[in-house]
């Protein structure tokens, strides 16, 4: 919540006679994830806008800089240390994330970094201790599923009474498809991350022991991976989550979970929009990819 601490002293409420002065935004990384970021802050946070932003693609730095009225800058370190920034987005290749958002902390600057915050524990632990020395917490990892409103529900019905004690999870998390560059257990560091960290959120409780087990092997693409995959959590209270691994599921892109507690359960399908009825049955959209599922969730995310 640092950051809306900071944000919040730079007078964003519109009171009247008050000056109205948005964040300006700094973005490393204008790749998939970037490139919507800055969208996103340029279109739909309130108070936001998009000051600079930094990628070794030049060009296609300097085109989506153009297009929302922003300065490129050459170095990511020159835009760190920019008077005209305020707070940062990392959306690098993983590989970079610790250096990057190390020098948001020495700078004094709020930093949401897309995760992973690193690709090696030790370097993880490197951003801890920057924070740890800068005395305040000025960096946030991209776990947008948390402003999700589904997900937000679902933890509502945990902590109010409704299902009683919660004791144990079955998740489903299916991505349509990957590509090659998707290698070794990129499962479990690009995908079921997420798991990892929302149901540490979800139960409040940290994650003592993890079992990966294989499945048989989908016939179908990546052949390259291990595919799907069945993950065993257990947490702190003694809490058990099984998760479904499946990056080649090929029909769409298909998060779901189910909380079984001590008097009921609770469930997060995937958002109806529409149902419809036909000669071909009774259908429902699946959304196509997590930029469709969790647009909303990460917008959240950006205004927080
Ligand atoms: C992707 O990088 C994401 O972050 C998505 O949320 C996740 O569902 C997907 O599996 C990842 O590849």
């Amino acid at each position: 919540m640092a950051l809306l601490t900071d944000l919040n002293s730079k007078s964003l409420t519109g009171t009247e006679g008050k000056k109205h002065m948005a964040i300006r935004v700094g973005v490393i990384g204008t790749g998939t994830i970037g490139s919507d970021h800055v969208r996103r802050l340029t279109n739909d946070v309130v108070g936001a806008s998009v000051g600079g932003v930094f990628d070794i693609a030049d060009d296609r730095a300097s085109q989506l800089a153009s297009s929302v009225g922003a300065r490129v800058y050459a170095r990511w370190q020159d835009l760190v240390a920019s008077d005209d920034i305020d707070a940062v987005v990392v959306a690098s290749p993983g590989e970079r994330h610790p250096d990057q958002t190390i020098a948001c902390i020495e700078a004094g600057k709020p930093v949401l970094c897309e995760k992973p915050i690193a690709t090696a524990m030790s370097e993880a632990v490197r951003v801890v201790e920057a924070e740890v020395a800068a005395g305040r917490r000025l960096a946030q990892v991209g776990f947008m599923r948390r402003y999700d409103a589904g997900y937000r529900s679902v933890k509502a019905a945990m902590t109010d009474g409704t299902i009683g004690e919660p004791l144990l999870a079955h998740a489903v998390h299916r991505n349509p498809a990957v590509p090659d560059s998707f290698q070794g257990e990129m499962s479990l560091t690009d995908s079921v991350v997420h798991e990892f960290d929302v149901f540490r959120w979800l139960f409040d409780n940290e994650i003592v022991s993890v079992l990966v087990l294989p499945v048989k092997q989908s016939p179908v693409g990546a052949a390259h991976l291990r595919d799907p995959q069945i993950i065993v959590v257990q947490l702190a209270g003694g809490e058990v989550v099984t998760i479904e691994s499946f990056v080649n599921c090929r029909y769409g892109y298909d998060v779901r979970c189910e909380i079984v507690g001590s008097l009921g359960t609770v469930s997060l399908d995937n958002p109806r929009t529409t149902v419809v009825v036909g000669e071909n049955g009774r259908q429902e959209h699946i959304p196509g990819d997590w930029r469709e599922r969790f647009g909303p969730a990460y917008v959240s995310e950006l205004q927080a």
